[in-house]
């Protein structure tokens, strides 16, 4: 059988169809463990694979999506156990179809966790859950690994970093978009496959969540931006709930027509959930003399953040903002030393507002434990904004921590043509990805000719070549010197620009104020040096986008070569430029991160809540409180409209849910300060008020505003948190005998688990009163529920309470 990467070469492939519904079909109890099961039902398993192999599909999917240590160990079974026996039934059901050639692909499913810091999986934990059936994956024979119906990319990338460091199997990596286009956490098409590509995955796809039909433009994305094999498994449409049931409606022969529709740019083809032999069967009829697609290289440079790429082709520069960096610069220093990272995010803001694409990271100071706080300074920035980073430092050790935990695909500044350079750093960029920064300089120094600075780059692009890193990833960096130590400097750089786009054809990165090093009037010479770079082909373009200065040169620059469509950005850009003036708030040639929610640097309340930045909002919160400011009206007045803000954001689709998550942190952070402004509560005797949110809500700043509120007022309260099942409240209240219960739901499709429980407060014949509120319940919903009130704040939580139990 030829090895699978070499049959993805020369042919289609068809991957199998859905296994849980099948699976339920076969008999699977509700509860258990499908991967479980499938080990102790083999021939039930082994029915469905044969089943596919019967109606032609060759790389057949292990019944192992949900096979990580912490989901299988608690039914007696290793991670190894399950997969060997997952892989055994996929071997046994070829020998009962008689086929000999067909690949088996373990799959990977997700964790079900978000990674922190918007969930609480530690990245390296992820990393370690994925090894472990990896490992078992190739132990057991699997010809690939599957990586599929992955939601967040960074999650992604710790299953494929997982899959390089524990197995040597081809990776096919397949995520799940949803109908506005995006991840679950906000990725796009073109943030994935930079990502990936980064990573080396030898396919990327998209599986689960739509049918063919919604899926065409996420996979017309991808396949504009890949360079990789696609891989495509729709679910037969849209699922919808027919009598509590899951129901699919696309039928084989429509499923087959849409698929036959994308086939020209699907190297290989399955289905998801829904789909059935019977759709397999009908697929490969429809597609299997339809020609192949030509998988095409692309010559732009994908960088990226959790949610956005920033493509540099080679023509459009872009801006990567220089300003955190500590060189010459006290306040951040002292902000570095003392672990003030606001200051640092504020850095950031203000940069991504002035319109940089790209910010560099630098935290390079004597006697700073440099792996340590460059990552934590990474991943605070990358928690609140979209903007890709640039890593920047000598320092290997810190350079691989960076980027182990980067959430995306890097600039990597820098490697050089010194011999321990090369070793250190071209390793780390085939295994992690990056775009990466050359030095022209060795172990003589920087040449003084641009001849010399060609022979070093040349160099460094043939060992990067030699290691398999593209020529594409490569961003030569011809070195400013300063004028005024040498009146050729300018010119020798502009000239190793240019040679190096016309006669090695990589793109180009430059610092460029070291140009004006001591000379009066620096911004003068920078901006006209700029200028001439640009046109020289400088593609990034590492500056202060704070300058006014430069930034009208960047945009006159793109405005004049015909590169800024009607003069848009220009005109909107040069309104708050003027030559030597601080920062403009331009708009972005570049994709843009998602939209902020609160204007630029306002050391607000609401501010600190829509950036999620968790310190400056207690310390507003705080500051407030302190000036005698009214507790309550704080909340009111400053935090719910702050989540209100970032609520619409999200509804719009300009904010995901790690800036959702983050704000909510934010905004918890600052309750917290508030709530030692309130006076204590009381603890002692039988509760009086059970709260909770209602099942499948997770929910509950507004609920524990509403129990500080109450205990302020010396009630005793039974909190049981959030996502709380209608039979455990039934049973506290009982149990406490609990005379006033408080449930709170914040979304429309957690509304009816309220009414639920009310139903079954009534039914055990309770004679507890109750109380609802949360932003979807309104007076008139609370009536038809059955609720005794509605309070649409904690302070008429409060009152209604008064009212129940101090008569
Ligand atoms: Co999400 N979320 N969220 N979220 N989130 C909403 C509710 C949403 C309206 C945002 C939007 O799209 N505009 C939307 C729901 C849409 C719908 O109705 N169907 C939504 C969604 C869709 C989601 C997810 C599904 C997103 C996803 O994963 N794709 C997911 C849901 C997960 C789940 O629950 N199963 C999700 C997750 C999250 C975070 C985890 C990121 C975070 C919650 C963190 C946490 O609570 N620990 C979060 C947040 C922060 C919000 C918004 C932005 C803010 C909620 C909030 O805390 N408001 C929210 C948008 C919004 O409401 N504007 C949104 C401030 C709080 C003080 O107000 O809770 O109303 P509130 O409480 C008030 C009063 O209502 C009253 O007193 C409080 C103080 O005045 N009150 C009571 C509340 N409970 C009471 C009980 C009472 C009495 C009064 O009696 C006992």
């Amino acid at each position: 059988m030829k090895p699978l990467l070499t049959a993805i070469r020369e042919g289609r492939l068809y991957l199998d169809g859905g296994m849980g519904s099948m699976l339920q079909a076969a008999g699977l109890p509700e509860g258990r463990l499908p991967d479980v099961w499938g080990g102790e039902n083999p021939q039930a398993v082994q029915a469905i694979h044969r089943a596919y192999l019967e109606a032609g599909c060759r790389l057949i999917t292990t019944n192992t999506f949900g096979t990580t240590a912490p989901k299988v160990e608690p039914y007696g079974y290793t991670v190894a156990q399950v997969m060997s026996a997952a892989v055994a039934n996929v071997r046994a059901a070829m020998d009962q179809a008689g086929v000999a050639e067909a690949y088996v692909c373990a799959d990977i499913g997700p964790t079900g966790k978000l990674l922190r810091p918007y969930g609480d999986l530690d990245f390296e934990e992820a990393v370690a859950r994925f090894a472990a059936p990896i490992r078992a994956a190739e132990e057991a024979g699997a010809d690939c690994i599957l990586i599929e119906t992955m939601s967040d990319l960074y999650e992604m990338k710790a299953a494929v970093v997982a899959a390089k460091e524990n197995c040597s199997l081809p990776i096919l990596a397949s995520l799940i978009f949803d109908g506005s286009g995006k991840l679950l956490t906000g990725g796009s098409p073109q943030a994935a496959v930079a990502l990936l590509e980064g990573l080396g995955v030898d396919v990327i796809g998209l599986n689960c969540g739509l049918g063919p039909q919604e899926m065409a433009p996420v996979f017309r994305q991808l396949w504009e931006a890949a360079s990789v094999p696609l891989l495509l498994q729709p679910n037969a449409g849209l699922p919808r709930s027919e009598g509590g049931k899951t129901v699919y409606d696309v039928t084989p022969a429509d499923y087959a027509a849409q698929m036959a529709e994308l086939a020209p740019m699907a190297t290989l083809l399955g289905g998801c959930c829904g789909t059935t032999p019977a759709h397999l069967a009908a697929l490969i009829q429809a597609t299997k003399d339809l020609p192949l697609p030509e998988v095409t290289w692309k010559d732009t440079l994908l960088i990226s953040s959790y949610c956005q790429a920033v493509a540099l082709d080679g023509h459009d520069p872009v801006v990567i903002g220089e300003r955190i960096n500590p060189t010459g610069k006290k306040k951040l220093q002292a902000a570095l030393r003392a672990g003030d990272m606001d200051y640092v995010l504020n850095e950031a803001f203000q940069q991504e507002e002035a319109g940089a694409h790209i910010l560099d990271v630098n935290v390079g100071l004597p006697g700073l434990d440099e792996p340590t706080v460059l990552t934590q300074t990474v991943e605070a920035i990358q928690a609140v904004t979209g903007l890709p980073l640039q890593l920047d430092t000598s320092n290997p050790e810190a350079m691989e921590a960076a980027l182990r935990r980067y959430n995306g695909k890097p600039l990597i500044n820098s490697v050089n043509g010194k011999e321990e350079s090369l070793a250190a750093i071209l390793p780390l960029v085939k295994k992690y990805g990056g775009g990466l920064v050359c030095l022209t300089l060795d172990d003589n120094g920087i040449p003084a000719d641009a001849e010399g600075r060609l022979a070093i780059a040349q160099k460094i692009l043939r060992r990067a070549e030699a290691m398999g890193i593209s020529r594409r990833e490569l961003l030569l960096d011809g070195l400013t010197m300063p004028v005024s130590a040498g009146g050729d400097n300018a010119k020798v750089t502009l000239e190793t620009i240019r040679r190096a786009k016309a006669e090695l054809g990589v793109k180009t990165a430059l610092g460029v104020s070291n140009v004006s090093f001591g000379l009066p009037q620096r911004e003068v010479l920078n901006q006209s040096f700029f200028t001439q770079a640009l046109q020289a082909g400088l593609d990034g373009a590492i500056i202060n986008p704070k300058s006014g200065a430069m930034m009208g040169a960047y945009h006159a620059y793109r405005a004049l070569q015909g590169l800024d469509s009607q003069c848009q950005t220009y005109m909107e850009a040069i309104q708050h430029i003027t030559p030597t003036a601080p920062a403009p708030a331009a708009a972005s040639p570049a994709p843009t991160a998602p939209a902020a929610p609160a204007a630029s640097g306002e050391a607000t309340l609401c501010h600190a809540v829509c950036k999620g930045l968790k310190e400056a909002a207690a310390a507003q919160a705080k500051a407030l409180a302190e000036e005698g400011r009214d507790i309550l009206d704080i909340i009111n007045g400053e935090l719910v409209p702050a989540l209100d803000q970032v609520g619409q954001g999200f509804e719009r689709g300009t904010l995901f849910l790690p800036q959702l998550l983050m704000s909510a942190e934010a905004a918890k952070g600052a309750f917290q300060v508030l709530q030692g402004y309130l006076p204590a509560g009381e603890s002692q005797g039988e509760p009086q008020i059970l709260l909770a949110t209602v099942q499948g809500d997770i929910h509950d700043i507004g609920k524990n505003i509403v129990k500080v509120l109450l205990e302020s007022y010396r009630f005793r309260v039974l909190d049981l948190g959030k996502d709380v099942p209608p039979e455990t409240i039934v049973a506290a209240a009982q149990a406490r005998k609990i005379p006033l219960v408080g449930l709170s739901a914040l979304m429309t499709t957690t509304a009816p688990a309220m009414a639920e429980t009310i139903r079954q407060l009534r039914q055990a014949g309770l004679a507890c009163k109750i109380v609802v509120g949360g932003a979807v319940i309104t007076q008139d919903y609370a009536r038809q529920i059955g609720a005794d009130c509605y309070a649409p704040d904690a302070m008429a939580t409060v009152h209604y309470a008064q009212e129940v139990l101090e008569g």
